[in-house]
């Protein structure tokens, strides 16, 4: 294995993360009201008869108690996010804090090393080399859907072979509700196991009145955000290229709107928008095409146009497509004949698609029977379909410039950056929190640091029960228990500043040039929260 490490690297392992003031020595816990779930109550709380309702919870200071050693596991659950380490790290200092004898476990590949019984022990020399660093490498993750209670009587087996006390799943909306049905069921049987959920995900879509922002999405968004930068920085040298800039974010548009508000370009298309105003994918080629026109008549034949990966399933007749394709796919795998299925109206749609991307909404689907956006090119699509408006404009002596289009997709690049000082501290002090949660008996809770926009000592600490953020969905056609995602907010703070400003954008070369992600320097260089957070928190 080559152990070659950059000097970054060396000189980011001492990182020491900031932690907040109320997690530094013992810990007392103040309960606040009962909870009730955002809808839904009587059916959450049938199905939840013993983690329904119960307090927030806020920590301040303690007395210091000696508690017994207590063995922990811990899991990552699905896509990688800048920060998992320190969550980890954390975990594994607040555990020592409490007993110097206690054990972390980490399950491998995600929620299957769970049922698997694939695991191994975290020492402090493993800990210590994944410090501040990205990835989640140190114990892999996967998408293994924990949902079975034959799953859930595994992890008893293990549990209880290993001597755990607690579960702490890293995850996104759904594996955090999983990891509440698991702390239900737990709790039912009297095991004993704990289970406590951290709230991951770069989307940024795991989030609400409690949880200020999900781990990750700060650093992904300031790594997307110095590439769109540079990207305009050659836009604007060589003012010769339109550049359509797919950024990931399965289905909330948060990521795109984060980076355009960061970097300011000529389009920056939210996918909630879109679906608000049912508009069509002619619309949104229109718009751009009238853009692009605008700026070539000042003689400006290039600009960048963000594009949020989820806007093909907003879009109201490719959504209807979509959700046809998903349904025959799922029964049938010869996609010739699925195709047939097709009402008329979606074959028409999928007939008028570039043969390319026509191809792209038949592939494999993920494990919950969706399409996967990420291998979708919307921009190519767009690029192809722009080049056809424009053409025809030109005829009409309606553009007078130049078009030409080149495509990028930013996901994987940021997905495991080492992350940035707001994540790393965050991070960490989810983590830390995790284990004061444990520490004081909690289970079926999420780890909770608010006032995130304040100085890290500033954060508030506790803990907030998972039933609060469910409601009841439709998933494969069954009515179930999940943690409400959060979509843009047309109506919120971030997107009232990109609508004040868009036209300006678009017609001006306004970009801002954020550049790399900066671990060592002055406070205001190094700490700054997204813009997302700063104006929902200015509220
Ligand atoms: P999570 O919701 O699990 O955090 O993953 C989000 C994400 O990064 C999306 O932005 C993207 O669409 C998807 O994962 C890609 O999935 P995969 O890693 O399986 O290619």
């Amino acid at each position: 294995m080559n152990m070659t490490k950059s000097a970054l690297q060396i000189a980011r392992a001492a990182y020491q993360p900031k932690l907040p003031k109320a997690l530094r020595g013992a810990v007392a816990v103040k309960e606040g009201e009962a909870t009730q779930s955002v809808a839904d109550q009587e059916a959450i709380k049938n199905l939840f008869p013993n983690t329904y309702g119960m307090p927030v919870i806020t920590f301040e200071d303690g007395v210091a108690t000696e508690l017994p050693a207590i063995n922990v596991g811990v899991i990552l659950s699905g896509g990688q996010a800048p920060g998992g380490h320190n969550v980890i790290s954390g975990l594994f200092d607040g555990l020592k804090s409490l007993n110097a004898d206690s054990k972390l476990y980490g399950f491998l590949g995600g929620p299957s090393g769970l049922i698997d019984h694939k695991y191994m022990e975290l020492t402090a020399e493993i800990v210590d080399e994944y410090r501040n660093t990205g990835g989640f490498d140190i114990i892999g993750s996967g998408r293994t859907k924990l949902e079975e209670t034959a799953q859930f009587d595994k992890g008893i087996e293990i549990c209880n072979q290993l001597g755990i006390n607690a579960l702490v799943i890293i995850g996104g909306d759904d594996s955090n509700t999983n990891a509440c049905v698991l702390a239900e069921y737990y709790l039912q049987k009297n095991t004993g196991i704990q289970v406590i959920g951290c709230p991951k995900t770069i989307d940024g879509d795991l989030k609400n009145n409690m949880i200020e922002t999900s781990f990750g999405f700060d650093t992904a968004c300031k790594v997307y955000s110095e590439v769109i930068g540079n990207i305009m920085r050659d836009a604007n040298s060589a003012k010769k290229y339109w550049h359509f800039i797919k950024l990931m974010g399965r289905s909330a548009s948060h990521i795109a709107l984060e980076c355009g508000l960061q970097t300011q370009p000529n389009i920056c298309i939210v996918s909630e928008e879109v679906e608000a105003k049912q508009m069509t994918l002619g619309d949104i080629v229109n718009n751009i095409a009238e853009t692009v026109a605008a700026r070539a008549a000042e003689g400006n034949n290039f600009g960048v146009i963000l594009i949020p990966e989820g806007l093909i399933e907003f879009i109201p007749e490719m959504k209807v497509l979509i959700a046809e394709l998903n349904d025959l796919l799922a029964h049938e795998s010869d996609v010739q004949k699925a195709l047939q299925g097709l009402t008329a109206t979606s074959a028409a749609v999928y007939a008028s698609l570039p043969e390319a991307i026509a191809k792209q909404l038949t592939l494999d689907r993920d494990p919950h029977g969706n399409v996967q956006v990420s291998l979708i090119e919307t921009e190519k699509l767009l690029i192809e379909m722009v080049k056809t408006r424009l053409a025809a404009m030109k005829a009409e002596g309606k553009f007078v410039g130049k078009f030409a289009g080149l495509g990028h997709f930013f996901g994987y690049e940021g997905r495991c950056a080492a992350p940035s000082n707001f994540d790393a501290d965050y991070c960490y002090s989810l983590g830390f929190n995790a284990a004061k949660l444990i520490g004081a008996g909690k289970t079926g809770y999420m780890s909770l640091i608010r006032n995130t926009t304040a100085p890290a000592e500033e954060w508030i600490a506790g803990g907030v029960p998972v039933t609060m953020m469910m409601n009841m969905e439709r998933r494969h056609g069954e009515m179930k228990p999940v943690i409400r995602k959060a979509l843009v907010e047309l109506d919120g703070a971030p997107f009232k500043k990109l609508v004040e400003n868009r036209a300006t954008w678009a017609k001006e070369t306004a970009y801002v040039y954020p550049g790399p992600i900066q671990y060592f320097g002055p406070s205001e260089v190094c700490d700054q929260p997204t813009k997302t957070l700063q104006l929902e928190q200015a509220k």
